[in-house]
Parts: structure tokens; C-alpha cells; sequence
């Protein structure tokens, strides 16, 4: 029989996007130069992406009509900082604009300060391989938070921090790019005047030592965001996939673990809350991940389909931070909705079932609020609560997230 399960009074509920991946234009970034560059492993730019840099207002008087309380999004390095030290006004009015329709229609605005872009000028000054980038990065976080502090209800300093360790330790990429052996990545470089050796966009540079430039960035931008006197929470994100050991797999399973969660996990017991962003598990045999096995459910992403991933994460988290969790991404690539559905149900369960074992658990946020730029994989995955056409860049709520809203808006759901 079916029971009713009521989530505890202010959870947070909402869906998230990333500057980059919704605002279209970001011009500025050192992802636009690598998209453009001739051979690029970007199946396509981002180009006006969803137009959400004009369209703020509608997508978030159409969140609050679904029934969310919550919006995460990113605000942009590369538009606020174009020039080192030189901090544009007009960009940080902007954001308290969209900062300010979150309060008007009573949505919790939780702002992400770096979502994998950065301004051309730091990727090609060393970027995230070099450890100054740290110390610019809280420069700019302590500027912008000073600017927006008073509208922003819950912050994170830097969105999946250790992903690119997670990626390298898994065996899904290389420690870095050889600009020798790169041609598009040297032309890259060479397009914003850089040396292509100090040429390091986040997830494009050495990224055991990118995870310790995040590392010490979250360390200097948590204080940083925080001596804007205005009180709220602030925590980093993290990519978690659920590892399960498959047969010889425990010894690398567990390098894996420690090298690129538990480490940030430690990090986190400082902070007010630890963002977990879930969408499948890694079977970890030998030598890194194995592919999912034949015959099993694939997402759009080509993920296992596997919802309960998210409690698996969890629980791992708040054991290890300690710190309240937040679920700040979990979502699916589907092309049937209703798969959707499915997927955020089982999720959904797990988290109850973390809640009514005691784990402080604030709030979930799916990924995403529209389909988006999908990085390297373009405009073909659609995570999307609600659909866009690229030619005309309107929106199509899908069924999911009238089902979605009306959990949020319940505060319950039948488990
Ligand atoms: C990430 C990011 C998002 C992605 C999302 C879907 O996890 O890579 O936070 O930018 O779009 O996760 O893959």
C-alpha cells in the first residue's frame, strides 16, 4: 500500500542551469574559443544557447508557477571579471536583476560562482593547472558576493570541483591534453594569444593538479563569498557517481573514493552544507570503470539507468562531511518523458528513505530546468523539465515537470 511521505518543512525544491549552458553568448569564455576552434571535440557551439540572458524573467515566473521554490544557477566568471581587476557594473546589475525576479515570484535564488567556464584571460594564464587561479577566483567571488550578497539565499563556490579527477581516475580521460599532439587545442590557445603549455580551461588541463587548485579555491572562496557580511549558506558541489566494486575492482575502487570524493568530502566539514550531484553508478573493475553491461537500460548520456545511484551517494556524503546535504543536481537525458518520471520516482524514494533514517537532507534540485548546452555532446541530450526549440527558443513545459511541481508544491509524495 501506497504511504505518503511528507518532506520536512522548508525543503528546497528546484531545478538548476549554468550560465554557459542557458545565457548564450558567453563570448568571453574560455569554452566559446574552444567550441569555435577548427576541429574541436565539440560536436557544436553554444551559441544563443537557451537566451536566457534575456528570457530570466519568464523561466523563472514559469518555476514558480510549477510549484518550486528553489533556483540554482551560475553567475558568469568571464562576463563579471573580462580583464583581470577590471569588474563590469553593468554585468553585476544584471545578475541582481535575476537575483531580484527570484524574489519577486518567492524563489530561493542558490547562486553557483564557477560552472567549469572562466574568463579567456585565466585559462590562458595557466587556468586551473596553477595555483594563482585560486587566488583570483576568491578575488572575484568576494567582489561579486559583495555586489549580490543581500538578494542570494544559498551559494556554491565552485560546481563539481573534483570532476575532472573523477574522469581521470575512472580511465574516461587522459591526465592532460598534449598541446604537441593537439592541433585544435594549440589553435585554441593560440587564438587567445596563450602558450599553448599554459593554456588549462577546467576540465582540459592536468587534472590531478586542477583538483588541487579547486581544492584550495574552495578554501580561499568560502571565506571570500562570506565577508560580504550577509548570512547564508555556502558549500561546494561534487560529481558522485555511486562506485560499486566489480570483481577485482576493490583496490582501484577504493584509490578512486579517496583520491576523488572522500578528499573533498574533508573539505567540506567546514562548510554549511555539501552539494551531491548524482546521475548513475561506476562499476569499478581493475584497471577503472567498465561499461554497462549489455541489455541494460542507457539514458541519452549513454549512463546507466540507475535512479538509486542518489542514495547511494548521500548516505556516503553525510557520513563522511558530516554537514547537512543538499541534492544540488540529479536528473536524465531522456527523449520519452515518462522515463523521466520513472527516474526521479526511484530517486525520490531513496531520498525519503535517507530522510527517515535521520540524514539532514535540505533540499533537491533536478537537472535541469530547460534542455541545454550539453557541453561536448551539444543540443542532443535533453535533461530538460521543459523542452526549448532552438530556432524559435520558446519553451514546452513536459509532463514531468507539472508532476515534479506538484510534488514540490505537495511538500510529499506517495512512496
Ligand atoms: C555536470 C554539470 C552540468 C551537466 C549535467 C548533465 O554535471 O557536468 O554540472 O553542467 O550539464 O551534469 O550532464
Amino acid at each position: 500500500m501506497a504511504e505518503r511521505f511528507n518532506f520536512p518543512d522548508g525543503f528546497a525544491w528546484g531545478t538548476a542551469t549554468a550560465a554557459h549552458q542557458v545565457e548564450g553568448n558567453n563570448v568571453n569564455s574560455d569554452y566559446w574559443v574552444i567550441e569555435h576552434t577548427p576541429r574541436t571535440p565539440f560536436i557544436e557551439p553554444s551559441g544563443d544557447a537557451c537566451d536566457q540572458y534575456h528570457r530570466y524573467a519568464e523561466d523563472i515566473a514559469m518555476l514558480a508557477q510549477l510549484g518550486f521554490n528553489t533556483y540554482r544557477f551560475s553567475i558568469e566568471w568571464a562576463r563579471i571579471e573580462p580583464e583581470e581587476g577590471h569588474f563590469s557594473r553593468a554585468e553585476l546589475d544584471h545578475y541582481r536583476r535575476v537575483l531580484a525576479a527570484c524574489h519577486e515570484h518567492r524563489i530561493a535564488p542558490m547562486v553557483t560562482f564557477h560552472h567549469f567556464t572562466s574568463p579567456r584571460w585565466v585559462a590562458g594564464d595557466g587556468g586551473w593547472d596553477d595555483r594563482k587561479t585560486a587566488d583570483r577566483f576568491a578575488r572575484y567571488c568576494e567582489h561579486a558576493a559583495k555586489y549580490l550578497g543581500d538578494l542570494i539565499a544559498s551559494a556554491c563556490t565552485i560546481n563539481e570541483a573534483n570532476l575532472g579527477a573523477y574522469q581521470y581516475l575512472i580511465g574516461m580521460t587522459r591526465e592532460r591534453i598534449d598541446p604537441a599532439r593537439s592541433r585544435w587545442f594549440s589553435e585554441a590557445a593560440r587564438r587567445i594569444g596563450a602558450d599553448p603549455n599554459r593554456f588549462a580551461p577546467y576540465l582540459m588541463c592536468d587534472h590531478m593538479k586542477a583538483r588541487d587548485t579547486m581544492l584550495e579555491a574552495h578554501r580561499l572562496a568560502a571565506p571570500a563569498i562570506k565577508s560580504c557580511g550577509h548570512r547564508f549558506p555556502v558549500g561546494i558541489t561534487l560529481a558522485l557517481s555511486d562506485f560499486q566494486a566489480a570483481p577485482g575492482g576493490a583496490a582501484r575502487l577504493k584509490k578512486i573514493r579517496t583520491e576523488c570524493q572522500d578528499i573533498f568530502f574533508e573539505v567540506a566539514r567546514g562548510d554549511d552544507f555539501v552539494g551531491v550531484q548524482t546521475y548513475t553508478r561506476d562499476r569499478i573493475g581493475p584497471d577503472g570503470a567498465l561499461p554497462p553491461e549489455p541489455g541494460v537500460e542507457k539514458t541519452m548520456m549513454g549512463y546507466e539507468f540507475w535512479p538509486e545511484a542518489l542514495e547511494g551517494t548521500i548516505r556516503r556524503a553525510s557520513t563522511i562531511a558530516q554537514v547537512p546535504v543538499i541534492v544540488t543536481e540529479n536528473g536524465i537525458a531522456a527523449a520519452d518523458d515518462s522515463r523521466r518520471v520513472e527516474y526521479v520516482r526511484r530517486a525520490l524514494n531513496g531520498v525519503a528513505r535517507c530522510i527517515k533514517d535521520g540524514i539532514p537532507l535540505h533540499g533537491y534540485i533536478y537537472w535541469s530546468m530547460l534542455d541545454n548546452y550539453e557541453w561536448n555532446s551539444g543540443y542532443r541530450p535533453t535533461f530538460g523539465l521543459a523542452a526549448v526549440d532552438f530556432k524559435t527558443l520558446g519553451r514546452t513545459i513536459r509532463p514531468s515537470a507539472r508532476w515534479l511541481g506538484e510534488i514540490a508544491r505537495a511538500n510529499a509524495i506517495e512512496i
